[in-house]
């Protein structure tokens, strides 16, 4: 594609709930959305940092900078560019996956728009709906846990993840196995344990969850595979999967036995798709994260998850799991516990111009 420049604008959405992890409690989603400009038309992209660099080093104010300053200069020396040189143009800036992730996202839609071709196809999608799971945020009590729960499950959500930290782990997960039985069920710590809570990790080992999401910190990925040689449930590492290289890493330790593949978190669905295609090879199940994204990332979420080694059900939710708005013209919905693979050029779904500028809090045109 023919870049001309990108806009760059921080939307602050409000939620439908709080969303509360082990790393703190979200009232409103503040993303940053990207729109590659080019002689083609438009592109779309989200980076799917927050507010604080909470779940990981990268924040909004970061990510701002880095591909104002940075990333999106580095594309805009080149006249033509294809979304498979964006990754090696950026290259040489370390980390900023987030940033990176979503201006590519946006040139590879610019691209596909254009070519008329859904990202879908383009990633090697296979189905046309994929199964939705649904992350639960901790509530007030175990009790308020399962009538939240109840809600997804009537709701058609065909797979619970519940956020765990110290002190609401054990009775939570109990109390969501005891009410429900033998649903599909999971917990994600976002890195909140230490090696010396073994004991209560291992304590989850009753319940026959399908895994443990990071358990440990992002780097602790020698202590993951002591981890997983003492409990019985599988290991699934999310926040230490940076790259393709991690993930090599990860399974080579023995730190890992399933893989939350996110874009954002691995600097672009292009590398996403690599672990993907590296975990299929090695019988390794994955299944596609999400960081509560709008219906742009949500779209693209869709198309990565139809890949075939997705074989777990992702946190691909109905964007009514976290908006009462969204800024696409058709949001995902749940149907019979599945959302729909968008089939349109790119993404798939188009702008809600009036909801965006309705969130837009901040914007920056950077031209060449
Ligand atoms: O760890 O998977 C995570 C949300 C924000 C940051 C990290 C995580 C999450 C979720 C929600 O669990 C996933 C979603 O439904 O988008
Ligand atoms: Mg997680």
């Amino acid at each position: 594609v023919a870049l001309d420049g990108f806009e760059l604008r921080v939307l602050r959405i409000p939620l439908v709930s709080p969303f509360t992890t082990s790393f703190g409690t979200e009232t409103v989603r503040e993303v940053i959305i990207v729109r590659a400009l080019t002689a083609d038309g438009d592109g779309w992209g989200e980076i799917v940092t927050g507010e604080a660099p909470l779940y990981s080093s990268e924040y909004t104010q970061g990510a701002w900078d880095a591909a104002s300053r940075w990333l999106i200069p580095a594309l805009l020396e080149t006249p033509r560019i294809a979304a498979e040189d964006v990754s090696r143009i950026l290259e040489p800036f370390k980390g900023h996956r987030m940033a990176k992730a979503g201006v590519e996202l946006a040139v590879l839609d610019a691209a596909l728009r254009a070519e008329g071709r859904p990202l879908a196809a383009y990633l090697g999608a296979e189905r046309d709906r994929v199964p939705s799971g649904v992350s639960v945020g901790i509530q007030s009590d175990p009790a308020r846990l399962v009538e939240v729960v109840r809600g997804y499950l009537d709701e058609g959500y065909v797979r619970i993840k519940l956020k765990i930290k110290p002190g609401r782990d054990i009775a939570d997960t109990a109390a969501v196995r005891e009410a429900f039985g033998d649903i599909p069920l999971q917990v994600d710590a976002n890195s909140a344990y230490t090696l010396a809570d073994i004991e209560t990790l291992a304590g989850l080992d009753p319940f026959d969850l399908l895994l443990i999401e990071q358990p440990l910190q992002e780097d602790d990925i020698v202590d993951h595979a002591t981890l997983a040689r003492r409990v019985r449930t599988p290991i699934c590492l999310d926040e230490s999967i940076v790259s393709l290289k991690a993930a090599t890493d990860a399974l080579a330790l023995g730190s890992t036995s399933v893989i939350n593949i996110k874009a954002g978190r691995v600097g672009g669905y292009l590398e996403a798709v690599a672990i993907h295609d590296l975990c299929r090879e090695a019988g390794i199940p994955v299944w596609c994260g999400g960081m509560v994204e709008t219906g742009i990332g949500r779209a693209a979420n869709a198309a990565l998850a139809a890949l075939p080694g997705f074989t777990l059900p992702g946190d691909v939710s109905a964007s009514s799991r976290f908006y009462h708005r969204d800024i696409v013209t058709e949001p995902a919905v749940l149907e019979d516990g599945h959302v729909r693979v968008p089939t349109g050029p790119g993404i798939g779904v188009d702008i809600d111009h009036a909801a965006l500028e309705e969130f837009t809090v901040a914007r920056e045109t950077v031209r060449r």
